[in-house]
């Protein structure tokens, strides 16, 4: 199953710019707030290093593009309508928006640290995007909040234990992909004591309990959008002195126009590198926009957005990038295609889940797993490493 990510934000901040320069599909991008309404929904990719280069070999992809011993693997992505303040009663397009996004495994806030827009996406001067963080964590858990609200009133005139609360609570949640361990963390974490009955949990202690259920269930990473305009980095500085988040400054905006040239064949460009190549013909205008990337490119080294995706599924997700084959020994499949594909693992994910992964059919007839590095025989078990190139050995 692919991995999901959602792209959520206040309106303007940039969303839909940062989806097209993921996903290269044409979206509606403009300066005025709620340009995006129904969720687009597309595929991106992050990036590791592909083995063939450590093993001398020449890879043929077919899930996972290669491009100069950089490795593409694909996730699913999902740009929303912006959330503003007060979406949870209504304000701007409201809440309803988040069920897609909600259901992904991991959140990318789009935060305009530019100062000129506002937490509801209007244009301005002078704006602390700080406050956008704050406005961004209470909706989303007040959208929790609700669905956890619609479980506890029919749980408040009964007498309940505190099985009967996790149980109930997980099959509220199992829809957004949270697992009882989340479940169980969070109210270890928080302030809500689920040993007293129900009607007396107080509002303060259920929305505690929420946001930490959020933190542990969708990890997510700031990506601190329009870095490129001046005045930008020093309101980088103050968030980062704020939050413990991830922050990673980027601009979706040359992301994007760097990507599209690339695309038109006006420059060689590799989605995260720090530099790209002119090869076509460039007019006067391109120039310019061109010298203006370079610029940019000299001082913050990347645009940031390849970066942003590899954090979150990378480092916040801990996803681990493997490789099956069928011949251990040519590192290929039935046909000879070597290293074809590539697919992201959960953290523990063993040698029978990437069997799993691989088809249901290979999972049920899993019989042993062979590291291909090693030619070793690994257990259905064990637990596969960042960059492992594997063989799973089936009953006929
Ligand atoms: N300078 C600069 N402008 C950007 C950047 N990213 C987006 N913009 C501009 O910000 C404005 C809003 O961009 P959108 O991508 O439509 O924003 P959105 O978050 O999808 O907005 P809604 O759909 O209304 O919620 C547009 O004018 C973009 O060109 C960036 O990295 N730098
Ligand atoms: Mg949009």
């Amino acid at each position: 199953m692919t991995v999901e990510i959602g792209l959520v934000g206040a309106p303007s901040s940039g969303k839909s710019t940062f989806f097209k320069a993921i996903t290269l599909k044409d979206v509606k991008i403009a300066s005025y707030p709620f340009t995006t309404i129904e969720p687009n929904e597309g595929t991106a990719f992050v990036t590791a290093k592909c083995p063939h280069v450590e093993l001398g070999v020449q890879c043929n992809p077919r899930n996972a593009p290669c491009i100069d011993g950089t490795r593409f693997i694909p996730i699913k992505v999902w740009d929303v309508a912006g959330l503003v303040s007060g979406a949870h009663e209504g304000r701007g397009r409201g809440n309803a928006f988040l069920e897609d996004v909600m259901k992904s495994r991991g959140l990318i806030h789009i935060l305009d640290v530019s100062g000129r827009t506002n937490s509801d996406g209007e244009t301005t001067e002078g704006f602390d995007p700080s406050e956008t963080v704050k406005m961004l964590e209470n909706e989303l858990d007040y959208w929790m909040l609700e669905i956890l609200n619609r479980e506890l009133r029919s749980l408040k005139n009964i007498r309940v234990d505190y099985d009967t609360i996790i149980v109930a609570m997980e099959k509220r949640f199992s829809g957004l992909g949270i697992k009882k361990i989340d479940i169980e963390k969070a109210i270890s974490q928080s302030s809500l004591d689920v040993s007293i009955p129900v009607s007396m949990w107080q509002d303060y202690d259920i929305l505690d309990f929420i946001s930490h259920l959020r933190r542990i269930s969708k990890p997510m990473v700031i990506a601190a959008n329009k870095i490129d305009v001046p005045g930008a980095e020093e309101n980088l500085r103050r968030l980062k002195e704020k939050f413990d988040y991830e922050i990673i400054p980027c601009s979706a905006e040359i992301e994007l126009a760097l990507r599209e040239a690339s695309e038109r064949g006006l420059i060689k460009y590799i989605p995260g590198a720090s530099t790209f190549e002119v090869v076509g013909e460039l007019n006067e205008k391109q120039k310019s926009a061109m010298k203006f990337i370079e610029e940019f490119l000299d001082k913050w080294k990347s645009t940031g957005v390849q970066n942003v995706l590899n954090t979150l599924v990378f480092g916040k997700l801990k996803m681990k990038v493997v490789y099956p084959v069928e011949d251990e020994v040519h590192f290929s499949d039935k046909k000879g295609n070597v290293l074809p594909d590539a697919f992201l693992l959960d953290e523990n994910g063993t040698a029978l889940d990437l069997a799993y992964t691989i088809h249901e059919d290979i999972g049920k007839k899993f019989i042993a797993a062979i590291d291909a590095r090693t030619k070793r025989r690994v257990s259905a078990d064990y637990v596969l490493k960042n960059g492992d190139i594997i063989s799973i050995k089936t009953r006929k």
